[in-house]
């Protein structure tokens, strides 16, 4: 006979569970990934309001109305009754109202293109998916990185995210909002992370073969280091202009990051005019134009 399961570990299996989840959107960095963080929250103990009540109910009114329970009341002519409609319309009624404002709330004050109320300056970024790799341009320190976006600590970023090739997806899991970077497309993200670390950043978006490997790193650090960061950009790896990015946008997976010393200017604007030319370009055999 084998002993039954301890009510003690059920705690740890719950704990167990949750391991899975630290550095991922429960583990927040920064404001916004916080607030998106409570709004789960928020939303998951309102539908618990109803969701606890019913179990409960279910359980009660079974073993209340067994077989073996003489004062249990049979009544086969009962029909209807004020009260209990009142209770079973207004609760699941107020969980709607709860829900859809805090939604509506949540969903202005997190608007990704609304910018962060901030007494640092906002820092643009321009975010580029190409197949299958990340690249990240930063426009004000004329560098761009490869597969590794590095980030001031308590400043603003404002992400202006499109792709080279098909649909992808942004995704810093602890700095919150995904946001889909699509060719032609100008898209705009605010986030800011307010601790210094290396987080997952990936692709939420299935787009081919080579997506899995599609995954980058967010380092967050102080402004000091992130000032050593950009001076040691400018000092090495190639220049990134119009042909340079036509040869980084062809096909490869699992790319180690580098970076570039000097990027065009206005590059971002080009490739999000030309909206998947380099494809064409690239890969022409006379099925397009
Ligand atoms: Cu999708």
């Amino acid at each position: 006979m084998t002993a039954p399961p301890r009510l003690g570990s059920v705690p740890a299996l719950c704990l167990l569970a949750l391991v899975g989840c630290r550095s991922g959107v429960l583990d927040p960095a920064g404001p916004i990934a916080a607030g998106e963080r409570s709004l789960l929250f928020n939303s998951l103990a309102i539908m618990l309001m109803i969701v606890i009540p019913v179990i409960v109910m279910a359980i009660g009114f079974a073993w209340w109305f067994r077989a073996s329970n003489e004062r249990a009341k049979h009544l086969p002519k009962w029909a209807y009754s004020g009260r209990l409609e009142l209770l079973v319309w207004s609760i699941p009624a107020l969980a709607i109202i709860f829900l859809g404002g805090i939604g509506w709330i949540g969903s202005h004050e997190y608007d990704p293109p609304k910018p962060i109320a901030s007494r640092a300056r906002a820092m643009t970024v321009e975010v580029v998916s190409l197949d299958w790799k990340w690249l990240f341009i930063y426009p004000e320190q004329g560098i761009a990185t490869v597969n590794r976006l590095v980030l001031p600590v308590g400043v603003p970023v404002r992400f202006r995210i499109t792709s080279a090739t098909v649909m992808n997806s942004f995704f810093v899991p602890q700095l919150g909002s995904q946001i889909y970077a699509m060719a032609g497309m100008d898209s705009t993200l605010h986030l800011r992370a307010d601790r210094p670390g290396r987080y997952r950043g990936l692709s939420a978006h299935y787009s081919g073969e080579g997506f899995a490997d599609m995954d980058f790193i967010a380092q967050a650090v102080p402004p000091a280091a992130f000032a050593q960061f950009v001076a040691a950009a400018r000092g090495q790896g190639p220049a990134l202009d119009w042909p340079g990015f036509v040869a980084l946008n062809k096909q490869s997976t699992d790319v180690t990051p580098y970076s570039y010393r000097a990027v065009q200017p206005r590059l971002y604007d080009i490739i999000v005019a030309r909206s998947g030319a380099p494809v064409s370009e690239t890969a022409h055999d006379g099925r397009e134009h």
